[in-house]
């Protein structure tokens, strides 16, 4: 007997099947590296037209470049530090004609710094991932909200974190910041409901980016935590995101949590 593999998609009750994605424009800070970067590649696959934003210029114009000779899109780059309220905002005034029509906001820019007991942490890195992971992220999605409700439509994913539900110890104000990326992420949701917009909290576990070396400050330490297990990679999360946006117009994917098979929990990581 001969088994033919199908795939039946059932149509959504408005008869979509899928967003199709091409055309349309996303803007993704933090797409210098890591995930960030991996969403540029695979929405770029999509035909999405993109607005990259991060602070290091160099790496954006190269990204830009191959992008762009690889696919038929357009790629427009912006540098500049999110943590800074006036420079946020008055460059995306600048920019407000190209932004009227975005239709996808990922606020991946973010990170951890340091790690250490509460009582012994530095003040300093508190400060940079509240700026970042939290006010960065306000800033720039108080600035589009307003104009996806004007256009009625658009989608925001936010980069959360498993940090974002749980907390461990010599994290708690990475945590803390995480968590504010899922209260942010739900308050999105109760105010705009009614508006067409979705907002998606991506919460991943374990990924092997730049995330170690930034939080340890040191490459030998980094390397370390992902010793002996494999992690997600930017591609894996960059991938549901991707599936969080293709699904149809009427679906909210409101979270995921994505860990790798080998970590059970923020307290339990199988090593070989
Ligand atoms: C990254 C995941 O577990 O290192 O946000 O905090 S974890």
């Amino acid at each position: 007997m001969t088994i033919i593999s199908q795939k039946i998609y059932l149509k959504g009750h408005k008869g979509e099947i899928m967003t199709d994605l091409k055309g349309q424009l996303a803007l993704i800070t933090g797409a210098t590296s890591g995930i960030g970067k991996a969403c540029a590649y695979q929405l770029a696959q999509e035909g999405v037209n993109l607005i990259l934003t991060g602070r290091r210029e160099q790496r954006l114009l190269e990204i830009k470049a191959e992008l762009e000779k690889k696919f038929a899109i357009n790629v427009c780059v912006l540098n500049f530090d999110l943590s800074e309220k006036e420079g946020t905002l008055n460059l995306l005034e600048d920019y407000k004609d190209q932004l009227l029509n975005l239709d996808i906001l990922i606020n991946n820019a973010g990170g951890a710094h340091g790690v250490a007991p509460f009582d012994q942490s530095a003040i300093e890195d508190w400060e940079i991932m509240i700026d970042i992971n939290i006010k960065g992220l306000l800033y720039i999605t108080r600035f589009i909200v307003p104009l996806m409700k004007e256009k009625k439509s658009g989608h925001i994913v936010n980069l959360g974190s498993v940090a974002g539900r749980w907390v461990y110890p010599n994290g708690s104000v990475y945590c803390a910041t995480k968590h504010a990326v899922k209260a942010i992420s739900e308050g999105l949701r109760a105010d705009l409901l009614g508006q067409n917009i979705r907002v998606t909290n991506i919460e991943p576990g374990m990924v092997e980016t730049e995330f170690s070396l930034i939080r340890f400050k040191d490459e030998e330490k980094a390397k370390e935590v992902y010793k002996g297990m494999t992690p997600l990679s930017a591609n894996d999360i960059a991938e549901c995101i991707l599936w969080s946006l293709k699904r149809p117009g009427h679906v909210n994917i409101q979270e995921m949590v994505i860990f790798p098979t080998e970590q059970a929990s923020v307290y339990q990581v199988h090593r070989n």
